[in-house]
C-alpha cells in the first residue's frame, strides 16, 4: 500500500476534503428527485463532498494496472463513439438496477488491493457492502471525454475514481434552477428531464495515480463530465478548486499561471503573476492530455441472489 493510502485509512477522509467556493454551492432544495438507495444512505452520512487523494497508488502499481487493463480480452471492451469501457463485477440490470454479480478481478482485490484500500478510506462505510462491488474502466484518448451526467440511484451515494496515465479535469455542473409551473409547483415526473447549468461551476484536477471520492449530497446535487479536448489551457485551470493538493510540477505551473493557489512554488523559474491579473492577460499555458484510463468504483446495493448468491459471491 502506498504511504498516502495508508494515511487516508488512518486519519480519515476529512483531511482530503475539497473546499467548494460559496458561489458554487448547489442548493439541495432544488433537488426533488427521490431515489431508493442513495437518498436513504446519504441522509445519515457524516461526510458529504469531494475528497481528493494524490498518489493513491505508486507508479509501479499504475504500470501494472494499465498492463492488466490493456491485456483484457478484446470482447471485454465495449467500444462507444467517444471512448472504450470495461465492466467488472457484473452487469447491472437496467430496469431494476440490480447487479448480476461476478467476482472482481484479482488486479482490483489482491494485487494491488485497490478495493480494500478504498474500503479503508471509509467512504463506503454506510453502504450495504461497505465497499465497492462494481467497477467501470473507461479509456479516453486525448480529445475524448464524457458528457455531463449523474450516476443515479442504483448505487450507494459514493463513487471512487482512480486515474491512470494522464491528468484530466473533471468539470462539475449544477442543476439549473427549476422554473415553477403556472400552478407554482416545481414537481417533475422525470429526473432526467431536468436541465443543468450550461457551464461548469468548478473543476477538479485529477492527476494520474490519484483517487477522487464523491460522496453524499455532492454525489446527488452536482453532475460531472469531462470535456472532449486534447489539452487544457489557462481558462480551464482557472476553475480548479484543488490546486493546493496538486503534486506534479507541470500542473502546478499551469495552475500558478491561471492564478490558482498551489501548495508550493515548484520552481523559482516560474513567474508568479500579480494578484488580480485577469486570466485574459495571462499567457496561455496548454497542458496536453495523454490517454487516460479511469477505474470507477461504486457499490450497487441491490444484488441478485442468482447463482452468484448461492455460491456466496458478493
Ligand atoms: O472517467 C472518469 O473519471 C469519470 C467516469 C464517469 O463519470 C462514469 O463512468 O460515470
Amino acid at each position: 500500500m502506498s504511504t498516502s493510502s495508508s494515511s487516508a485509512a488512518t486519519s480519515g477522509l476529512a483531511r482530503y476534503q475539497l473546499d467548494i467556493p460559496t458561489s458554487a454551492l448547489a442548493s439541495s432544495s432544488t433537488r426533488t428527485r427521490t431515489s431508493s438507495t442513495s437518498d436513504r444512505s446519504a441522509s445519515s452520512q457524516s461526510q458529504h463532498g469531494f475528497f481528493y487523494i494524490p498518489d493513491f497508488i505508486t507508479a509501479e502499481e499504475e504500470r501494472y494496472l494499465m498492463g492488466k487493463i490493456n491485456s483484457a480480452p478484446q470482447p471485454k471492451w465495449k467500444v462507444l463513439q467517444a471512448r472504450r469501457l470495461q465492466h467488472w463485477g457484473g452487469q447491472i440490470a437496467q430496469k431494476s438496477g440490480t447487479l448480476i454479480p461476478e467476482p472482481l478481478p484479482d488486479w482490483l482485490v489482491r494485487f494491488p488491493n485497490i478495493v480494500q484500500r478504498v474500503r479503508e478510506t471509509k467512504a463506503f462505510v454506510e453502504s450495504k457492502h461497505e465497499g465497492p462491488n462494481h467497477c467501470l474502466v473507461n479509456e479516453y484518448e486525448a480529445g475524448q471525454g464524457i458528457m455531463p451526467h449523474e450516476d443515479g440511484g442504483a448505487y450507494f451515494a459514493a463513487v471512487a475514481t482512480l486515474s491512470l496515465g494522464s491528468h484530466t479535469l473533471l468539470d462539475i455542473y449544477r442543476w439549473a434552477p427549476e422554473e415553477p409551473t403556472a400552478t407554482g409547483s416545481t414537481d417533475h415526473d422525470e429526473a432526467d428531464a431536468r436541465a443543468r447549468e450550461q457551464h461548469p461551476v468548478f473543476s477538479i484536477l485529477q492527476e494520474r495515480r490519484s483517487l477522487l471520492i464523491t460522496r453524499g449530497d455532492a454525489y446527488k446535487d452536482y453532475l460531472h463530465g469531462i470535456a472532449d479536448r486534447s489539452s487544457d489551457t489557462t481558462q480551464h485551470f482557472a476553475r480548479v478548486i484543488n490546486g493546493s493538493s496538486i503534486k506534479a510540477p507541470h500542473l502546478q505551473q499551469a495552475l500558478i499561471s491561471a492564478g490558482v493557489a498551489v501548495q508550493s512554488d515548484p520552481a523559482q523559474a516560474f513567474e508568479v503573476l500579480p494578484a488580480g491579473a485577469g486570466t485574459k492577460q495571462l499567457p496561455r499555458v496548454g497542458v496536453e492530455r495523454q490517454t487516460r484510463v479511469s477505474i470507477t468504483m461504486r457499490d450497487v446495493e441491490r444484488v441478485s441472489k442468482g447463482l452468484g448468491g448461492v455460491l456466496g459471491r458478493r
